[in-house]
């Protein structure tokens, strides 16, 4: 019987070599053997996109090998996201902590397999959630979260290039008056605490579970500042 690191390493393997197939195999024959799925997304799926990544940089790996992660990274997710929403129903995500979340991967990034997932994860766990998609530009997301009255956007970035407009979007809602109208939260591979502090972002979360966590962190503190009644 193999143990939780042998099914870990499978669905890492079959994302480093970008099999689609091989890695909708592992990840299912993981969650069979109660391998816990946010380990499979942390340790197995994400953990293979860094090595890829990292080969990429390297200049061993070409673009097409990340469009066959970014294939093998899908396929797994498709498998993984029920899985991962009844985990955290089984921890007691609080449902009554929900709101209304624009989400958008900003301007000139398409990376959306992590901001997918998020925004799945944010509607699972009761967020009523507005996805714009990829390359969206920063007037826009602020131009929705006014007309459906957001309490929370969330923006991500996978490219160091596209994690100013970021910093843009803050500083645009300061300039508009509106910063304490939402809380703002940012994520992405690159994406550190700093980071998110340093631009004046509300917080960053590494995974879509602590995604899920850091909204309803933000929207209790919302609610605190401007009154439980409100939205
Ligand atoms: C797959 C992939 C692609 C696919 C993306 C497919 C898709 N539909 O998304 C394709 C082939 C399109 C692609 C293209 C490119 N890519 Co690419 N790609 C990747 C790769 C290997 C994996 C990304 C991924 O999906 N990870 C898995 C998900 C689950 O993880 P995640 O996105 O980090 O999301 C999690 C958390 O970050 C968090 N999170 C995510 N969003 C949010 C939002 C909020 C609000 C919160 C709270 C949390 C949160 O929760 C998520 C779930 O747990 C990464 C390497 C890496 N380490 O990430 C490079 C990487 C991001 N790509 C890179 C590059 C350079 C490119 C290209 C420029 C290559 C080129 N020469 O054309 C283009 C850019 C295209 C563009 N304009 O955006 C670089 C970026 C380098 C940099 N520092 O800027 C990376 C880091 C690889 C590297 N190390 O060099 N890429």
């Amino acid at each position: 019987m193999a143990n939780e690191q042998t099914y870990l390493e499978e669905v890492k393997l079959a994302i480093i070599d970008g099999d689609d197939k091989a890695s909708a195999v592992a990840t299912r024959d993981a969650l069979q053997a109660d391998v816990d799925p946010l380990a499979i997304l942390n340790d197995g799926l994400m953990a293979g996109a860094d090595v890829v990544g990292q080969r990429f940089e390297r200049g061993i790996f070409f673009l097409p090998q990340l469009m066959l992660t970014g294939r093998a990274l899908k396929a797994a997710m498709a498998i993984i996201e029920p899985r991962l929403q009844e985990r955290y129903a089984e921890d007691g995500g609080n449902k009554a902590d929900t709101g209304v979340v624009v989400m958008a991967t900003v301007k000139t990034d398409i990376h959306d397999i992590g901001k997918n997932i998020v925004a799945s994860m944010l509607t699972a766990s009761g967020f009523q959630v507005h996805d714009l998609g990829v390359d969206v530009p920063i007037k826009r997301i602020i131009a929705t979260a006014q007309e459906v009255n957001a309490n929370l956007i969330g923006c991500s970035a996978l490219l160091t290039t596209s994690m100013p407009f970021m910093r843009d979007l803050v500083d645009l809602l300061v300039a508009m008056g509106e910063r304490q109208r939402f809380k703002v939260m940012v994520g992405g591979a690159s994406v550190t605490p700093e980071f998110a502090e340093k631009i004046g972002a509300d917080g960053t979360a590494q995974n879509a579970v602590k995604a899920v966590q850091l909204a309803q962190r933000l929207i209790r503190a919302q609610r605190e500042q401007i009154g439980v009644s409100v939205r």
